[in-house]
């Protein structure tokens, strides 16, 4: 993390990290991703996530990742970028600094997969908007999207368009176009094990897969502590009780207190 880091996460709304996993992990993860049950209906639960595709193009998706297995618990504060997101995402300086996992996503996408494109920095929501004021990082959230396959040209790479999280005109052609063939967006190839750091405020979405074989990602959300999951999802008390502080704060920064109690 550095000046440099700093300049181009802010030019262009996003930042790659080369080798973010080590091979012991990448064989880790693809195990449990071997092992994830492709019968699932959507809905259906495999430990603690439970199936939830974004739409019915986007592929095979579990929620909860971070529940799936135990090499997914070690992404949440992996030392490739955990400072990162603190730093984009973490208010810091703030008496509120540091981050809250919001969605945790195992993705595999075959031939014939895409995600829309969505996002861009007009009218972002403030959960998602891009901000720097006053020296500091504001983001609301900060993805780590981590390639546990070679994603290549025809592989269905994540796009994005550069400097697009602070746009303040809606793209004209976002609606209407498959993300590859948006004018302004790049495609991100990523080796296995490589990260795509970038604000959820990016127009950004995913190419359609033409190659075989499947694409796969894992995708952690980071906002700042003080926020709370997107689809309320809880976690299971005696697996929370298992993990790290560390980890379990990023998850649950503070545990309910009921009436009473
Ligand atoms: O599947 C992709 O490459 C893009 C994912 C995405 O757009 C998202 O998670 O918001």
């Amino acid at each position: 993390m550095g000046e440099l880091d700093d300049f181009l996460f802010d030019l262009r709304g996003y930042l790659i990290l080369r080798d973010a996993v080590d091979a012991s992990l990448l064989a880790r993860l693809n195990a449990e991703v071997d092992a994830f049950p492709r019968q699932l209906e959507r809905g259906g639960w495999h430990r603690g996530a439970q199936r939830r595709d974004y739409t019915g193009e986007s592929g095979y998706e579990l929620h909860q990742a971070v529940a799936a297995g135990p090499p997914f618990e070690e992404l949440i504060d992996h030392p490739s970028w955990y400072d990162l997101v603190r730093h984009y995402a973490g208010e810091e300086g703030s008496y509120v600094e540091g981050v809250f996992v919001d969605e945790t996503i195992a993705s595999v996408r075959h031939s014939g997969g895409r995600h829309g494109l969505h996002s861009g920095g007009h009218r972002s929501a403030l959960r998602t908007a891009y901000g720097y004021s006053h020296g500091v990082f504001r983001c609301g959230m900060v993805n780590i999207l981590l390639a546990l396959t070679d994603i290549g040209p025809g592989d269905g790479p994540t796009i994005v368009v550069p400097g697009s999280h602070k746009s303040n005109l809606p793209h004209p052609m976002a609606a209407s176009s498959h993300p590859e063939d948006l004018p302004g967006a790049e495609p991100v190839h990523l080796g296995k094990g490589d990260a795509l750091l970038f604000t959820d405020a990016l127009l950004h979405g995913g190419a359609t897969r033409n190659n075989p074989g499947e694409r796969r990602v894992v995708i952690y959300r980071y906002g700042p502590v003080w926020g709370s999951s997107r689809y309320g999802y809880v976690y299971d008390e005696e697996w929370l009780a298992g993990l790290t502080e560390r980890r379990r704060r990023i998850l649950r920064p503070q545990p309910p207190v009921r009436p009473g109690t």
